[in-house]
């Protein structure tokens, strides 16, 4: 792919857009940057890039621009914005930055995507490849984009890699080693406009490959299960309740993988993890490690350490035997489901934020059987309670601030309860992402244990 002397055009300035300003620069292609945001609101780093040549329009995008470009990377985040469907429509080639990455990338890809526990799956792979004396690196949505490794990248490097449905929309030769398809239930409907659109961008990662390819698929989701048929690589599947074969399941409580050959990899009482949902991203990561060869004991070690990712179903402090737990990365439906059922004790549950068109209707039996109360924040508050409301006897409070939460939570707890914050909502109404809205929640939660601790309350 010849770059030098294209006329490029970058969507959308955040890390994706300054690590293509950084590639597309050095591979001597002429660079612009179109931006919604102000100048002013973008990072002081548009000056060094503007030294170097990189042209920027900000404050909105125009369509002369979009038009007058030979190729066009839009960021994960921008949806099909009117500029970009006319450009497509005129011919202008549109790809993704893993794309880009995929076509001058040495090594090979490892490629994992689904709608929950990419991260947390990524980064337990990493973790086991690297531990298996594997030249593995984490990469992509999990936080740094594929096409930041393209230069230092060798033949010998695996690149384990999150993957959005956003980043695969426009691939067209991004071909993975192994991929793996974790589950898949509605969400981003807001950016894909539908929930065919939204599982047809998971799907192009599985079209891709070719028979020489490993998929890994979850046997126990009848979406992702079914396309063992339409597919070229070979097939393994991970179950918590079949045996399959080539695949890993569970038996007797251990965990085993087989490719011919059983391997009994832990028992499921050493699996540091809460929730069955972690079962499954276990296994899946075990089988890329048993895949690469990395042996049962390395595997036990690393999956025996393995802690968790920071706002995943995290433990943060308990309170007079009221414990609060973080899982501010549940931002649909589907995570909260699977929060849900990872706990044995009642819940006081928080629930909102920003909707992505999620379906809350699905909360309603679930709330009813494990939830002693619904406190509401955010701009879905409403939608959320109607669809929660009708004949539930679960009662349901709004609340306007994560402190107001973590108070009302606590106060309606009895010893032995949870204050859950697992909201099946992004954070963009009140925050800039997860992490902060995460990071609020913790800090209420220590603040109200200090005002227990001096005031009395
Ligand atoms: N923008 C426009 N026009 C638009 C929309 C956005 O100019 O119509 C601009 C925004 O003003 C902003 C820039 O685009 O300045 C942001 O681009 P981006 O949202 O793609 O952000 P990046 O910083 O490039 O981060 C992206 C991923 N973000 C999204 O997919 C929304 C990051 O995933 C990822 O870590 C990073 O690339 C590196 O690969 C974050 C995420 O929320 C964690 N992902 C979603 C998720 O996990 O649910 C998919
Ligand atoms: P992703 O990167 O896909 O968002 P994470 O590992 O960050 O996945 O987990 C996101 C949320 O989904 C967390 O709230 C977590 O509790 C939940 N989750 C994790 N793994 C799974 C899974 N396999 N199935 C369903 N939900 C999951």
């Amino acid at each position: 792919m010849e770059l030098k002397g294209r006329e490029t055009l970058i969507v959308g300035f955040g890390k994706t857009g300054e690590e293509l300003c950084h590639f597309l620069l050095n591979r001597g292609a002429h660079v612009t940057v179109s931006e919604q945001r102000e100048a002013e609101q973008l990072s002081e780093k548009i000056g060094f890039w503007k030294d170097r040549g990189v042209v920027f329009e900000t404050g909105g995008h125009h369509r002369e621009t979009f038009l007058s470009a030979h190729m066009i990377f839009p960021s994960p985040g921008v949806p099909m914005i009117a500029e970009l469907e006319e450009a497509m429509a005129k011919g202008v080639e549109v790809l993704s930055e893993i794309e880009l990455a995929f076509r001058f990338l040495k090594g090979r890809v490892v490629g994992i995507t689904g709608t929950n526990g990419k991260s947390t799956t990524t980064t337990l792979s990493n973790n086991i490849l690297h531990d298996g004396g594997i030249k593995s690196q984490l990469a992509g949505n999990i936080g740094t984009p594929l096409i930041s490794y393209v230069e230092e990248s060798e033949d010998d490097h695996i690149y384990v890699t999150e993957l959005s449905s956003f980043q695969l929309e426009y691939v067209q030769q991004f071909r993975a080693y192994i991929s793996v398809l974790l589950n898949v239930s509605p969400d981003h409907l807001d950016w894909h406009g539908s929930f065919t659109n939204y599982f047809e961008a998971k799907k192009h990662l599985l079209d891709l490959q070719d028979k020489e390819d490993i998929t890994i698929l979850n046997r126990d989701d009848p979406l992702v299960w079914n396309l063992r048929g339409e597919i070229k690589p070979k097939v393994f599947g991970f179950s918590r309740s079949h045996r399959v074969t080539p695949g890993c399941f569970i038996e007797k409580d251990w965990i085993v993988c087989t490719n011919g050959k059983e391997e009994r990899i832990i028992h499921k009482s050493d699996i540091p993890l809460r929730g069955v949902h972690n079962q499954e991203n276990v296994m899946s990561s075990m089988l890329i490690g048993f895949l690469f060869g990395v042996s049962s004991q390395g595997m036990r070690e690393t999956i025996k350490s393995f802690e968790g990712l920071e706002h995943r179903l995290e433990e943060v402090a308990s309170l007079q035997n009221v414990v609060f737990y973080n899982d501010s990365k549940a931002t649909n439906v589907g995570a909260t489901l699977k929060s849900l059922q990872s706990f044995d004790r009642k819940i006081i549950l928080i629930l909102g934020g920003r909707d992505k068109g999620g379906n809350f209707e699905l909360l309603k039996k679930p709330v009813e059987e494990r939830v002693k109360k619904v406190l509401l924040i955010g701009e879905a508050k409403e939608k959320i309670a109607r669809a929660l409301k009708n004949g539930n006897e679960v009662p349901l409070e709004s609340v306007s601030s994560l402190r107001e939460a973590v108070e009302q939570g606590f106060a309606a707890a009895s010893p032995g309860e949870i204050v859950l914050l697992a909201p099946a909502c992004t954070s963009f109404d009140m925050f800039q992402n997860f992490e902060e809205r995460g990071q609020e929640f913790k800090r209420e939660i220590f603040a109200l244990i200090d005002r227990v601790k001096t005031q009395g309350y």
